[in-house]
């Protein structure tokens, strides 16, 4: 599979029409139970456009009281979170080939307004362990560097079913989401973008 930047693997097309419905019909359970929230920026309180929620023994939470972490419980309810679809699972042992299973898998949810803005993913403690994105419904301009925030950076889009493997020296890239090409997907009838990465948390 190509390779967008070393470490960071592009599978297009991972999950073909049919499993991306059976994966939307198992977000759509996952979010009954755990209803999505949208998180606030720790130091400004500012809140994000994206809303989420997420699947797994843990799930990532932000707040101006607490800020960025992992924890087993939904902020809202208390309740736990629910399992990951197993369909999202295949995605992680085929093409995250990780030794040891996902603890997390964070639910994104990108109206055609919504955007993320350039960051890294490093509350995990297991930064040897890849994070997989698969992305269902509009497609999106997605936007990646390298380790620091002033580097330059490219753009890609990315479409429903598409799966991405982040790790080795991309692992602590910064990226971000520019931007929702609406009407680009039929999948949700609503439009919008779903994004799920699965991540390990803990240090195996
Ligand atoms: C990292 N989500 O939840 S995931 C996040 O599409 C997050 O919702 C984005 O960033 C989303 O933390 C992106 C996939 C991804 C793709 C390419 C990358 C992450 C990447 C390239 C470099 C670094
Ligand atoms: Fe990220």
């Amino acid at each position: 599979m190509p390779e967008l930047a070393p470490g960071l693997v592009y599978f297009p097309d991972f999950f073909d029409r049919a499993a991306q419905e059976r994966l939307v019909a198992g977000i759509r359970d996952a979010v009954r139970a755990a209803p999505l929230f949208t998180p606030r920026m720790p130091r400004t309180g500012k809140e994000f456009s994206v809303r989420m929620t997420n699947c797994g023994e843990l799930g990532w939470v932000s707040d101006t009281k607490r800020g960025y972490r992992y924890q087993p419980d939904h902020p809202v309810s208390g309740a736990p979170w629910p399992p990951i679809p197993d369909l999202a699972l295949r995605a992680w042992r085929e093409a995250g080939g990780y030794r040891l299973a996902p603890e997390a898998c964070l639910v994104n949810f990108y109206d055609a307004g919504a955007r993320m803005g350039l960051h890294q993913d490093r509350d995990e403690a297991a930064l040897d362990a890849p994070v997989v994105s698969i992305s269902l419904g509009d497609s999106c301009v997605f936007r990646f560097g390298g380790r620091e925030r002033s580097g330059k950076t490219k753009s890609v889009r990315l479409h429903s079913g598409d799966v991405v493997v982040i790790g080795g020296a991309s692992r602590l890239a910064f990226h971000g989401v520019d931007r929702i090409m609406a009407g680009t997907s039929t999948l949700l009838p609503q439009g919008g973008r779903i994004n799920l990465t699965l991540r390990r948390v803990s240090a195996g």
